[in-house]
């Protein structure tokens, strides 16, 4: 991967309008010198980035590859057939809509391809692990279905501790007949087991969809099950772990449902697709295709498992003993009672590592204050960290709430010196699209 792309795109912004290039060039420092440690977040290649910034944002597209409502189509077409084909390859399955403009978009063309308003569906709720598109009751998925919640272990002396608690899957399902058993997550760091989610939604009569925007990347190389063959609908985000731009995909074996997908997407939900991001989906799913990308995949894995090791070797608790995937959660109470993840999230920005409060299971604390935080290793991989690196990530995370803890002045000390120790890493693991 080349470590600077050319300047000519920052050249061409400063030149146009320096007022927004200077705003641009600040947000690439500050990507440039901290730890990125959101889970959901990543540094897209240079292609990635190059392909977003071209001639292919000026089309209206509306419409699909052969079918459009406007003229002048012809290279649409093509990138977009691309697309598809190389997300058909990558996930393994039938028929791939590379339109969705976000996840939850994904997620809507999703629900409207397999529910009527009003009908029920059953998914993991948001505080648990959940997505505000599975169910959260301001969110269209709240507003027009019936969301009936399944639940995770919640028993300390049960080797299944905050997993998935499949029997109550199997209970839920029973119980309310759902149209939809929906399974993937914002901030579970289990394998999902899709195979016994598929025999539940047999069971129960209900279609499985699985939301793999989190582990997409995982999934795409082999590091995670795939959820085909099971799911009858597979939805991701593009810019998580796959690496590439914001946007998303929705993918089914099933032709009957590709059609509901294709007409619940456009028109149901969009008019013109974002054809340049359509060009760089198609570039992250090659760059997903490479060896290269597997072995990555493969450290992202290692690396937050280093992370968590290093942090509960600190005396933090890892929810439900450490992860299988990309991320983990970090009960912080376990370290000290006071500690919250609000408090935690700001700290740790002033030191230059970036991360995100987030609840734990059965969570006292409210989401906007929580007793945890979630930290993922995709960005930091992509700049190259390996595991010795993870544990300097953990001793600095410790350092720095260790401060906080202490008071004011121990906190202002540590965050300079720590400050400091970042940029200096940073520095020496410089990012692929250094152009500023
Ligand atoms: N907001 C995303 C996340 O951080 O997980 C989910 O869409």
């Amino acid at each position: 991967m080349p470590t600077h792309a050319p300047d000519t795109v920052m050249d061409t912004l400063r030149a146009a309008d320096p007022e927004v290039a200077t705003i641009v060039a600040a947000e690439a420092e500050r990507q440039e010198t901290t730890i990125e440690l959101i889970a959901s977040e990543n540094h897209a290649s240079p292609a990635v980035m190059a392909a977003a910034g071209t001639v292919m944002t000026n089309k209206y597209a509306e419409g699909y590859p052969g079918r459009r409502y406007y003229g002048g189509c012809l290279h649409h077409d093509a990138i977009e057939r691309l697309a598809q084909e190389r997300a058909k390859k990558l996930f393994g399955c039938s028929y791939a809509n590379v339109q969705p403009h976000s996840g939850a978009q994904a997620n809507m063309a999703a629900f409207l391809a397999t529910m009527d308003p009003g009908n029920t569906f059953a998914s993991l709720v948001l505080k648990d692990g959940g997505h505000l598109s599975h169910g959260m009751k301001i969110n269209f998925s709240g507003i027009f279905y019936n969301p009936v919640h399944y639940a995770l272990h919640y028993d300390k002396a049960h080797p299944e501790h905050e997993r998935i608690d499949y029997d109550s899957v199997r209970a839920v399902c029973k119980e309310h007949k759902p149209r939809v058993l929906l399974c993937g997550y914002s901030a579970y760091p289990r394998v999902i087991d899709f195979a016994r989610f598929r025999e539940i939604a047999d069971e129960a009569g209900a279609l499985l969809v699985a939301d793999v925007a989190h582990i997409a990347g995982l999934i795409a190389t082999g590091v995670h099950p795939s959820p085909f063959p099971h799911a009858h609908v597979v939805t991701t985000t593009t810019h998580k772990s796959l690496r590439g731009p914001r946007g998303g995909l929705v993918m089914t074996n099933d032709e009957e449902l590709s059609k509901k997908i294709n007409k619940a997407l456009f028109p149901g939900i969009q008019g013109g697709p974002l054809m340049h991001i359509v060009a760089a989906k198609a570039v992250a799913l090659g760059e997903a295709l490479t060896h290269e990308f597997k072995t990555y995949q493969q450290q992202v894995v290692a690396n937050a498992q280093t992370l968590a090791g290093a942090l509960s070797a600190h005396g933090y608790r890892i929810t439900s003993g450490g992860t299988d995937n990309h991320l983990m959660l970090v009960d912080l109470t376990a370290r000290d009672a006071e500690l919250t993840g609000k408090d935690a999230e700001g700290w740790l920005e002033g030191a230059g590592i970036i991360t995100n409060k987030n609840g734990i299971p059965d969570d006292a604390r409210s989401p906007m204050v929580t007793s945890g935080l979630r930290l993922g290793a995709p960005a930091t991989t992509t700049r190259g960290f390996g595991e010795p690196e993870m544990r300097e990530v953990a001793a600095w995370i410790d350092r720095v709430l260790s401060a906080g803890l202490k008071g004011a002045d121990e906190l202002a000390r540590t965050t300079e010196t720590v400050r400091a120790e970042v940029r200096d890493m940073c520095a020496r693991f410089p990012l692929p699209h250094a152009a500023h």
